[in-house]
């Protein structure tokens, strides 16, 4: 038998190290494109079209391990969804804070205004699975991984500010009854149904956050434009130990904006992806989405004044009690490379802490530091997934953690335990020493017990607070969502159940999402008989606070706000032209939006490309509405249902529409006329402008069509629901 050839590389050192480092560099290096393909173990493919058969018409042959690894590899490309926020997307960029917080923390990232920290951020819904509609009704989750230099650190939020339950383990039952129910898989993404209903009027523990869920915040008009909250009280440990409470926001640059309810339903038909596509579009458009970071920080000691328990998830800090402190911003200013490896496979942990933050004692947050690794175990498939790029640590990491499933790093030595000898031939101990992460010397002596915290049991005041703080519109919006999402409840019972826990809240919210359910008026006696009710009551600390509303918080400006321009033959540039240069200098986004692709014709002979047709780009994807001059223009596109639909539908949206010269005909169905001798510029409703561009002064137009739409929706429209849209 042949002696096998000692290989040149086991002799000789030089060829040694050049064969490590060549190994070394195709570990790390991914698949090359070009003409070539291999297999996964780098065996050139000669035919990617035809696998291997006995004769061309013959039979497929086992022992065709090409196709077999392509079609196996294939098999497995998913893996499971998120439990709960399977629906996401995500993207990267930065954090800075603006001043040094080193007063109340050490965590390094926060010391430095000059540093940049990297983030890569994940928005998600709840309740759908991972191929579900972006525009359903649902609490958005809003998280981020910062890579610091002391360790990742993930702040793992979402866009409202207080949750269903107050303990982890009910949490489980909460998800069970909002997924779609078991027996049928339905609905899907959706809380309109009866387990959902059933749980939350058994638990009056949730009814703030319905108050949350019910209104507009649960349907936004995009990522951008929501506030993110920590949820839980967290401590921030400054360097010489001082514990202080903190609370976390995110602030929106572009303002919190919703979509109207009929929009939503829509769009999740129409552009499943309209969330998606908004973010991915307004980085790649180099329109980077920005938040500030605020602080809510409340000294040790001082939580009592505040008159409910701080550790309770279903309350909030008012922040006319304690102001937010602005104290740095991220942006977001890159797509990820690839969905599969970053947004889905990112994972997210509440525990993933860095010295100077630290938890409190909060039951439903304790609940989460188990759950959260817990479950990548079986999405992501064992417990080396902090190595999968987008997890891993930018700053160096060690520990004697070894091998398990899909491990990459090669451990070297034989030692893989503390304290040793044998790795450096000195003593090797761990000392993290200041610089670890210590946790809060918190004093506790407590008896084991399995009970809530009596000073837990206010239910509703805070949901009150709420209600109290909205406009009348977003309150007329909060009723309508109660009455849909009860309307679909079968169980009259069920209905009943939560109209005499809403009467808790406020009579006359009670009474007024009552009436059309045909079920008896709101009893709260009734809702007071049941057992895990509660009527302990704070005295609140205020009555309302503007902090709470969407509509307090408006956008300065018009930044990536998409405008329809309604184009056919005939219609006149030069009524438009400066007007559309005006809201493009303002940031806004303007599409011509015709019957056909292709070119339309204005009144003075030149060729106007469009942008899309009314059909593939229908109303609910902009934000407002202008519509030229040009008679032959209006009259056409008064004869195209989808244009008048179009018209009458933003109108019902009560987003702005502004109409130029003969345009106005269009909004005629409405009622409303440009009359040749009265007013120039004409506001019959709030958010709708009619215009003789012949007869206003430059710029007067723009300006009150740019305020409208800095407004964003107008509720307070009129007959908008006489408007058949
Ligand atoms: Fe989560 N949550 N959660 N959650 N959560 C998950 O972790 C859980 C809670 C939140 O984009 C899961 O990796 C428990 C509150 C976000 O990847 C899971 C409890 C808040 C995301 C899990 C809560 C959140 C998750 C599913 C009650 C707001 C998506 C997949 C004790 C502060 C992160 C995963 C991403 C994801 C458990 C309550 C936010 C199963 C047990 C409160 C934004 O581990």
């Amino acid at each position: 038998m042949p002696q096998p050839k000692r290989s040149a590389t086991s002799t000789s050192p030089k060829l040694l190290s050049s064969a490590t480092e060549k190994q070394k560099q195709l570990q790390n290096s991914t698949s090359e494109p070009g003409n070539m393909l291999t297999t996964n173990q780098g065996l050139r493919i000669p035919d990617n079209h035809n696998s291997l058969k006995a004769g061309v018409r013959g039979p497929t042959l086992m022992e065709d391990f090409i196709l077999r690894e392509k079609i196996t590899h294939f098999d497995h490309e998913r893996i499971p969804e998120r439990a709960v926020h399977a629906r996401g997307s995500a993207a990267h960029g930065f954090f800075k804070v603006y001043k040094p917080m080193t007063q109340f923390t050490s965590a390094g990232f926060l010391q430095n205004p000059e540093a940049e920290t990297p983030v890569f951020v994940r928005f998600s819904t709840v309740a759908g699975s991972r191929g579900s509609a972006d525009t359903v009704r649902d609490v958005r989750g809003f998280a981020v991984k910062f890579y610091t230099d002391e360790g990742n650190y993930d702040l793992v939020g979402n866009n409202v500010p207080v949750f269903f339950i107050q303990d982890a383990i009910k949490f489980p039952d909460l998800v069970h009854a909002l997924k779609p129910e078991p027996h049928n898989e339905m609905p899907q993404a959706a809380s309109a149904h009866d387990t959902f209903w059933d749980f939350v009027s058994l638990m009056p523990e949730s009814t703030h956050m319905l108050m949350w869920a019910m209104s507009d915040r649960t349907i936004p008009r995009s990522y951008r434009m929501m506030e993110g909250f920590g949820v839980h009280t967290f401590r921030f440990i400054n360097a010489r130990g001082d514990s202080h409470f903190v609370k976390f926001h995110w602030k929106p640059k572009l303002g919190v904006h919703g979509l109207a309810w009929d929009e939503a339903q829509k769009l999740a038909g129409k552009d499943a992806d309209f969330h998606r596509r908004d973010l991915w579009e307004a980085i790649e458009q180099g329109n980077f989405p920005e938040w500030e970071l605020g602080v809510q920080i409340v000294e040790e000691g001082k939580e009592d004044k505040l008159g409910f328990d701080i550790l309770d998830p279903t309350k909030l800090i008012p922040e006319s009690v304690v102001p937010v402190q602005i104290i740095g911003k991220l942006v977001l200013n890159r797509n990820p490379d690839n969905f599969f490896a970053e947004t889905e496979q990112v994972a997210f942990h509440p525990g993933h802490l860095v010295p100077g933050i630290d938890f409190s004692d909060d039951p439903l947050l304790q609940g989460r530091l188990f759950s959260y690794t817990d479950t990548q175990l079986s999405r992501l498939g064992g417990a080396n997934f902090h190595e999968i790029p987008i997890n891993k640590a930018v700053c160096p990491f060690h520990n004697f953690q070894r091998d398990g499933m899909h491990r990459q790093e090669i451990s070297k030595g034989r030692v893989a335990y503390e304290p040793n000898t044998l790795a450096t031939g000195a003593e090797f101990r761990v000392d993290g020493g200041a610089q670890g992460f210590n946790t809060h010397p918190q004093a506790l002596e407590s008896p084991k017990i399995r009970r809530r915290s009596p000073s837990f049991d206010d239910h509703f005041s805070h949901a009150t607070l709420f209600w109290n703080s909205q406009s009348p519109a977003e309150k007329d919006h909060i009723v309508a969502a109660f009455r849909f999402e009860l309307s679909k409840v079968e169980v009259t019972d069920i209905r009943q159940r939560m109209v005499d826990n809403l009467a808790h809240v406020d009579a006359k919210l009670a009474a007024r999402v009552a009436a059309p359910l045909g079920i008896n008026a709101p009893d709260p006696k009734a809702a007071a008989g049941r057992l895990g009710f509660r009527d302990y009551r704070i005295i609140p600390t205020v009555e309302d606070d503007a902090a709470l509303s969407m509509v307090a918080k408006p956008a300065a400006d018009i930044k990536t706000r998409k405008v329809a321009i309604l184009v056919a033959d005939g219609v006149d540039l030069l009524s438009f032209k400066r007007l559309q240069q005006e809201l493009l200098d303002a940031g806004a986004q303007c599409k011509l939006v015709a019957p056909q692709l292709g070119f339309v014709s204005t009144s003075s002979g030149k060729q106007l490309a469009a942008d899309h047709t009314f059909s593939n780009m229908p109303s609910i994807m902009f934000d407002a509405v202008l519509i030229p001059g040009g008679a032959d223009s209006a009259v056409a596109l008064a004869q195209l249902g989808d244009a008048v639909h179009f018209v009458l539908e933003a109108y019902k949206h009560c987003k702005p529409v502004c109409a130029l010269n003969d345009g106005a005909q269009l909004l005629s169905t409405l009622g409303f006329a440009l009359e040749a001798k009265g007013d120039a510029l004409m506001q019959p409703t709030p958010g709708v402008l009619m215009a003789d561009t012949r007869r206003t002064a430059d710029g007067e137009i723009s300006q009150a069509f740019i305020a409208a739409i800095a407004s964003h929706r107008h509720w307070d429209r009129l007959n908008v629901d006489a408007v058949p849209a």
